[in-house]
């Protein structure tokens, strides 16, 4: 059984891609083949600068061997360093209908956001996602909430293509942790946690220092009244906050909201922060010793390629076989 998923180089990983992808990575690692890919060619589709972008992918490499991910079980590569990604992209464009495309939430969201800019990377987004997921024949998409309509098109791709041109794509399925599904903002618990958002203030990113740590939850937005109780409904911040606290622990929200009974906001989240700063303290030691290796993580990424791209080939070839390219 295979797991693919990846994130995007794109400066800032924060504990909602850590929690919604990373730790079930780390977990998954020890059932399934696991590739796990820096989608670099993703990221193009909002203007990056080429220097950070290049500092960044690498970046991201040692963030998710800090993190725990295996090289010596998992497959660890770049995205653009397997040009069958971008040649499947092609295929599967020829496929797919402009009105799929223009139904992504993603798509619509991240069009308003970039209004100067709605390129064609933008709109094909979900098609190169896509074509990362059946060149390995995947049977799992370890994301985030947020990522589930795109699993969706893939599998709706894969299914037609078979139709057309006979069986060749498994069908993968998307694992989504209810728990970790969608962290939300910090300064806006009815939006997702993310990484573009206009104030750094939404999102706790794992290389934060202490201090700006305790700054960010002492900022964080929370709801009227001052019990620590878990009702996303009516109190959608302090929901948020447990649930994090939740993660971050390993403890239930039952246990949490027994320890605060009685105690305000402010004691809830100074201890709050400093569970966050300890749980990342050994993630960021890990990743300054790793950054002292580059090497190392070069090395990793260079076995990666090979192994993903054996697999990339195979697929590919079937592929142009089944479409009468020559
Ligand atoms: N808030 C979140 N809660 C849980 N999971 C999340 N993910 C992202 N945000 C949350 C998951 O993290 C992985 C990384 O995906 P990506 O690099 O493609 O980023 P994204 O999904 O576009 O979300 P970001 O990181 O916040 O970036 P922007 O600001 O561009 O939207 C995916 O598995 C995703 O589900």
């Amino acid at each position: 059984m295979r797991a693919f998923s990846g994130i995007q180089p794109t400066g800032i990983i924060h504990i909602g891609n850590y929690f919604g992808a990373i730790k079930q990575w780390i977990d998954l690692q020890q059932k399934f083949e696991c590739f796990f890919c820096i989608v670099n060619q993703h990221a193009i589709t909002i203007p990056q600068n080429p220097k950070a972008l290049k500092k960044n992918t690498i970046d991201l490499a040692t963030l998710y061997l800090a993190c725990g991910l295996n090289p010596e079980i998992s497959t660890i590569f770049i995205q653009s360093e397997i040009k069958q990604h971008t040649e499947l992209t092609w295929i599967l464009n020829t496929i797919t209908k402009i009105s799929e495309l223009e139904r992504m939430t993603q798509f619509k969201e991240k069009a308003k956001q970039h209004r100067k800019n709605v390129n064609v990377g933008l709109f094909d987004y979900p098609v190169l996602m896509a074509a990362d997921i059946l060149l390995y024949k995947t049977d799992v998409v370890p994301v985030g909430e947020d990522q589930k309509q795109h699993v969706e098109i893939t599998r709706t791709l894969a299914r037609r293509f078979n139709k057309i041109y006979g069986q060749t794509f498994k069908i993968p399925e998307v694992l989504i942790k209810k728990e970790s599904a969608r962290i939300m903002g910090l300064d806006n618990p009815f939006k997702k946690m993310s990484k573009s958002a206009k104030s750094p203030l939404n999102y706790i990113a794992l290389d934060d220092s202490p201090e700006l740590i305790f700054e960010k939850i002492q900022k964080a937005v929370t709801d009227s009244g001052k019990e620590i109780v878990y009702n996303p409904q009516k109190k959608p911040a302090i929901a948020n906050l447990l649930t994090i606290f939740s993660l971050i622990t390993g403890k239930s929200i039952k246990e949490i909201e027994k320890e605060f009974q009685g105690k305000g906001y402010s004691e809830f989240k100074q201890k709050l922060a400093y569970e966050i700063i300890e749980f990342l303290s050994p993630i960021q030691a890990k990743k300054r010793d790793l950054q002292k290796n580059e090497k190392y993580v070069f090395q990793v990424l260079e076995i990666g390629k090979e192994k993903a791209k054996i697999i990339a080939k195979e697929t590919m070839n079937r592929v142009n076989e089944k479409i009468g390219l020559i």
